[in-house]
């Protein structure tokens, strides 16, 4: 057996075409990895002939200015040209052609990416531990070492390289003690060998800082941005940095959020704090991505003025235009934290004068734990076409404030996610959790591209099966989130998870805690009265056409209903159901869903490799245990508070 899962870089699926050799021209660490992919590649077809050109690299000699850095051309012809202006790009151009290859679909064609940045955020621990990471250990640590053998690394860059992603930090954004010292001897060195085979696909590497470095490290007293030794401090370690690592990316902070150190502990505001760290990386073209999950993690339940969704606006919007132009803010999707369903955040449309990212989460920290099923690109697609009603577009959706805010063409947009890989033969726990680094990859380059086309694509590049086992694997991947939805928690409200692990149903697991996330549940109703009239005022955060969508119970989504409204459990939906039936009826479809999967998927055994089979109908099974739990436990919750029968007189526990 070989050692890592190829995933959809799988040898079975690349040929249907006869390419023999080719012609590389140039010399540097990534013409190099070229050489290799393309070596691989016609050592598959078992034919080399030195002297045939059949397809042919072309750095061009005169720049096409329209296809940037990043961007490359493949025409199809007797020989096939792939040219590109740089490197990397001829290295997209390659691994696009394998993927045309694989999905039999040939054609020439021009790509430049749609997002400058496209970057994967690894919250790897130096002890080999990844917090919410359930695909097994670091790929990068162990033993609060760097890994001996970095093989996967390798593995694993050529896998980002070949979906265009360009940035990875490695290490967790809650830096403890021992990572605080990665920007220092010995370990620096060993941040830089890593650095280095990402280099050769084209991926710069930053790192997670903790923002009281100086004091941690034992050299200063105080970590204050403001004060000249924290600053000297900041200046020295980043120009060592950029002496063992010329190309080094940068920082992601997370900073004043949950007992992590920041400004704030200073009287200090947060671009006070980023400005601070982007100064010392200015000279070397470094830059800072800032986090913007900040919030109280102490609140009194008691308190029903608090609103966690309200924070992340209320500290970054006083503070738009304050920032370097090599800070970038990076926002998570929601205003909570990534929810199954939850509002968009309301930073989206409302920023203008700020460079942004967007920060998704791959790793199934509320989605099942790559145990369950969830094809998030779902999910990625519903939030990038999300409409502020901003004036970039007609609509202001989120893909377009990503690429013209602040400035036209911006350089310093894009997207992130939260990694979540991990040493694991196939690298993401689930096999079909593959979709999910694959699809990220390919709404990073280009949020257009439709979710169904990414499935298709991914299946094509991964497995060689028959039409109707495509169609089926195609099918649970499409339905997946809507089947989880189902059987989780209802209606926008979330959080009924068991706390700290996040796996499992516990209804009132966080209802009586200190973080901020309530669903309110009584005898007459439940949900979260955000509105401006006489909840909390977080609907005000939005700009106006959606302020007033959500304030108004009648025009807010059903799917949201319940993160802005509090209804009584006889509300009627405008699926023309009242919320108790609805809740009743989505948790016996969910658990029903899952019972078809693992059908479906006894159905295709036959076309599987063994391995990939196994790998997913055992977590089918326990998904089916989960799913009756999660619905037993919140029909009977919801019974015993409302008191109202299941119309359809189905067993719920009482
Ligand atoms: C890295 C949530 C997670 C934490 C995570 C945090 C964050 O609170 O549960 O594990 O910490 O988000 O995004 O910083």
């Amino acid at each position: 057996m070989q050692k890592y899962d190829n995933c959809w870089l799988n040898k079975d699926t690349f040929f249907n075409k006869n390419y023999e050799s080719y012609i590389l021209h140039g010399d540097c660490d990534i013409t190099n990895s070229i050489h290799k992919e393309v070596g691989y590649f016609l050592s598959l077809r078992q034919v080399y002939e030195e002297n045939l050109a059949d397809l042919v690299f072309k750095k061009l000699e005169q720049q096409d200015s329209s296809l940037g850095i990043e961007g490359f051309k493949i025409d199809i012809g007797k020989t096939t040209y792939i040219s590109s202006n740089t490197p990397v790009g001829l290295l997209y151009g390659f691994f696009k052609f394998i993927n045309l290859l694989q999905n039999d679909n040939l054609s020439s064609i021009v790509e430049i990416p749609k997002n400058s940045i496209r970057m994967l955020n690894h919250w790897d621990n130096i002890n080999g531990t990844v917090e919410r990471g359930y695909a097994g250990s670091s790929i990068f640590f162990e033993n609060n070492q760097i890994v001996k053998d970095k093989s996967v690394i390798y593995h694993y860059a050529r896998l980002l390289a070949s979906v265009g992603i360009n940035a990875v930090s490695i290490n967790n954004v809650n830096v403890h003690k021992i990572e605080t010292y990665l920007i220092r001897e010995p370990l620096l060195s060993c941040v830089s060998d890593i650095a280095y085979i990402f280099r050769k696909y084209g991926i710069k590497l930053y790192l997670s800082v903790n923002f009281a470095s100086p004091v941690e490290i034992g050299e200063l007293d105080t970590a204050d941005p403001m004060n000249e030794d924290v600053i000297n401090f900041w200046e020295k370690e980043t120009n060592r940095i950029y002496k063992k690592i010329p190309d080094f990316g940068g920082f992601v902070v997370k900073a004043d959020s949950e007992h992590r150190p920041g400004p704030f502990t200073y009287g200090r505001n947060h671009a006070d704090g980023a400005n601070m760290l982007a100064k010392a990386l200015q000279p070397h073209g470094g830059v800072v991505f800032w986090r913007c999950f900040v919030y109280n993690c102490e609140q009194d339940w008691r308190d029903r003025k608090t609103d966690r969704a309200k924070a992340a606006y209320d500290h970054f919007m006083p503070l738009d235009g304050s920032f370097d132009k090599n800070v970038i803010l990076q926002i998570k999707n929601g205003p909570m934290d990534f929810q199954v369903r939850e509002a968009v955040s309301p930073l989206f449309g409302s920023l203008r004068k700020t460079n942004t990212v967007l920060e998704f989460q791959i790793a199934h920290e509320y989605t099942g734990h790559a145990l369950h099923v969830f094809y998030l690109p779902s999910m990625y697609k519903d939030i990038l076409k999300f409409k502020t009603y901003a004036e970039v577009s007609k609509d202001g959706c989120i893909m377009d404030i990503l690429k013209h805010y602040p400035c036209e063409n911006n350089e310093l947009n894009g997207i992130t996610a939260v990694a979540g890989i991990g040493n694991d033969f196939n690298l993401t726990g689930h096999k079909l959790s593959q979709a999910n680094l694959y699809g990220f990859g390919r709404l990073a380059w280009n949020p257009k591209t439709c979710k169904s086309e990414i499935a298709k694509q991914w299946i094509n590049s991964t497995f060689n099966i028959n039409e109707n086992a495509k169609n089926i694997i195609k099918d649970i991947l499409i339905t997946s989130p809507q089947t989880y939805e189902n059987y989780t928690a209802p209606l926008g409200v979330g959080w009924m998870v068991n706390i700290y692990t996040h796996y499992g149903p516990s209804v009132n697991g966080y209802e009586f805690d200190r973080w901020g996330t309530y669903h309110f549940s009584d005898r007459n109703g439940m949900g979260v009265d955000r509105t401006l009239k006489t909840g909390t005022g977080y609907t005000r955060q939005y700009l106006d056409k959606n302020f007033e969508i959500f304030e108004n119970i009648d025009t807010c989504p059903d799917e949201l209903l319940l993160f802005f409204h509090y209804v009584p459990y006889t509300h009627i939906l405008k699926s023309g159901k009242t919320v108790i039936q609805h809740i009743y009826d989505t948790h016996f479809e969910g658990v029903e869903k899952v019972e078809e999967y693992i059908k479906k998927w006894n159905e295709i055994k036959e076309e599987l490799d063994i391995v990939s089979f196994k790998n997913v109908k055992n977590r089918l099974q326990e998904q089916y245990r989960s799913a009756k739990e999660w619905r037993d436990q919140i029909n009977t919750y919801y019974y015993r508070m409302s008191g109202i029968e299941d119309e359809k007189g189905r067993t719920i526990y009482k």
